[in-house]
């Protein structure tokens, strides 16, 4: 087992990481920029690394500086956490070439699977539901028309370097169509280094349901159920719950199965999420997979009962996995509410700044993940979120009731947060009824 995990990351994940190795008498190394210097993170792990000024580019991100840190530390492997370089092939291979161990999957398995357009073929050839669309990258304008005459309009195109909903285009019709197609290979050339485009069918207004997995060396592999992260805007992820409300449970049952032969396809190891739209009649279609640990692993963890960040880090360790799928049921309803510091009222705008009163909620069936406090100044430099509201109850209805008790018991003074925005979404009668689809927020809630 390992002695010492550095966390190539900052915030709650960190802290997350930094309870995990605690628990597991592991030795914990923060890295840290010089606008983190007073970070939880830094505070709560045994050492702590500056790796460079507040920009990401000149810290988080600077893999020499990470592996640096990691070198003089004499740490046995790094944990990348979500975001920065969690999903970089390169720092992968780098921090195994260095002489650490990866906290997640396979350089190759996180490369395979970063191409968008092979991990659709490597679910197809799994027996995974793709929705209609091109067979391989679009090599020609005519190529494109063919197919997407074949598929019917309207068609997504979509970037294979792309993913989370960066680099897609929607095209109505065939005149469209061609102007779409070069402007996604040019803004794909431009943000991810490849043009490469594919085609899809349009699913309108679907759920965007994904699956936990967690896969040891050992032939192991899990699902920890399903996640419903609908309540989204802009690709930006607000409300994710587990289990999806309103899902049969004979899709529940098809969809995890599908994810759990996907990764087993891949050959894929450590923590990963298969990703799903489902349209109005429940049929489900694979979209991508998430290489990493996600922000909203504390769902799947709640109804599972499973340590996923333990689970991580006994898997990067060769360890088998202390658990079977036939050991794990989804027990009760969880739900998470990202705590933003933005300002709903102004388009969700970045609220940077002191946290002049802090409270933070507590009680039954509360589960509240932070690395902000009391005079904590919140960074401009990095993502927006401080925090994590989980909570856990027997029933959807009392797990809404508590998270609506929880976010009006919680204080932030000094900046604007999302709790408000939360409030009016749980006493919506469409989530209440659980008929809201990914289109729901910008559709019913933005003026
Ligand atoms: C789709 C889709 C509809 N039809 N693909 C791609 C990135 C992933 N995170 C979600 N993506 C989608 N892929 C087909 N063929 C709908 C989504 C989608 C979405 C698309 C646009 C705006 C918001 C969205 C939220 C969730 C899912």
């Amino acid at each position: 087992m390992f002695k010492k995990i550095l966390i190539a990351n900052r915030g709650e994940i960190a802290l997350r990481v930094i309870r995990a190795c605690r628990e597991l008498g592991i030795q914990s190394v923060a890295v840290y920029s010089e606008a983190d210097t007073d970070s939880m993170h830094v505070a709560l792990a045994d050492e702590a690394y500056c790796v460079g000024s507040a920009r990401s580019a000149d810290s988080y991100l600077k893999i020499d500086q990470i592996i640096a840190a990691a070198e003089v530390s004499d740490a046995d492997a790094i944990h990348p956490g979500y975001g920065f370089l969690a999903e970089n092939a390169h720092f992968n291979e780098v921090c195994r070439a260095s002489g650490f161990e990866f906290i997640g999957p396979s350089p190759q398995a996180m490369e395979k699977l970063g191409d968008k357009n092979t991990a659709r073929s490597m679910a197809i050839a799994s027996d995974v539901p793709v929705v209609p669309g091109s067979d391989g990258l679009i090599e020609s304008d005519d190529v494109a028309i063919k197919v997407a005459k074949e598929i019917g309009y309207p068609v997504l195109i979509k970037a294979t370097a792309g993913g989370g909903g960066k680099g897609m285009r929607v095209a109505l019709d065939e005149d469209t169509l061609l102007t779409a197609l070069s402007q996604a290979r040019t803004e794909a050339e431009a943000a991810f280094g490849n043009g490469g485009v594919y085609l899809e069918k349009y699913v309108g207004n679907p759920r965007h349901i994904e699956v936990q997995v967690i896969a040891d060396h050992h032939g192991n592999v899990c699902h920890l159920f399903e996640r419903d992260c609908s309540v989204q805007r802009r690709h930006q992820k607000l409300i994710e719950e587990a289990p999806s409300p309103n899902l049969p449970e004979e899709r529940r049952d098809a969809i995890c199965e599908a994810a759990v032969r996907m990764i087993r396809g891949a050959d894929y190891t450590n923590a990963g999420t298969v990703e799903f739209i489902v349209d109005e009649n429940n049929d489900f279609y694979f979209i991508e997979v998430n290489a990493r640990i996600q922000v909203e692993h504390p769902v799947s963890e709640m109804v599972s009962g499973v340590d996923l960040i333990k689970s991580q880090i006994l898997v990067a360790a060769g360890e088998p996995l202390p658990f079977k799928q036939e050991d794990l049921q989804c027990v009760g309803h969880a739900i998470e509410c990202r705590i933003n510091a933005e300002d709903p009222s102004k388009g969700f705008r970045p609220n940077p700044g002191s946290i002049k009163k802090f409270f933070a909620p507590g009680g039954i069936g509360v589960r509240f993940d932070s690395h902000v406090y009391g005079g904590y100044s919140v960074p401009p430099y990095y993502d927006s979120m401080i925090a994590k509201l989980i909570v856990h109850r027997p029933t959807r209805a009392e797990a809404i009731a508590t998270m609506r008790r929880a976010l009006k018991e919680m204080q932030v003074e000094g900046i604007e947060t999302t709790a408000g925005f939360h409030d009016i979404v749980l006493q919506h009668e469409d989530f209440i009824k659980g008929t809201h689809d990914t289109k729901w927020v910008e559709r019913e809630l933005m003026d």
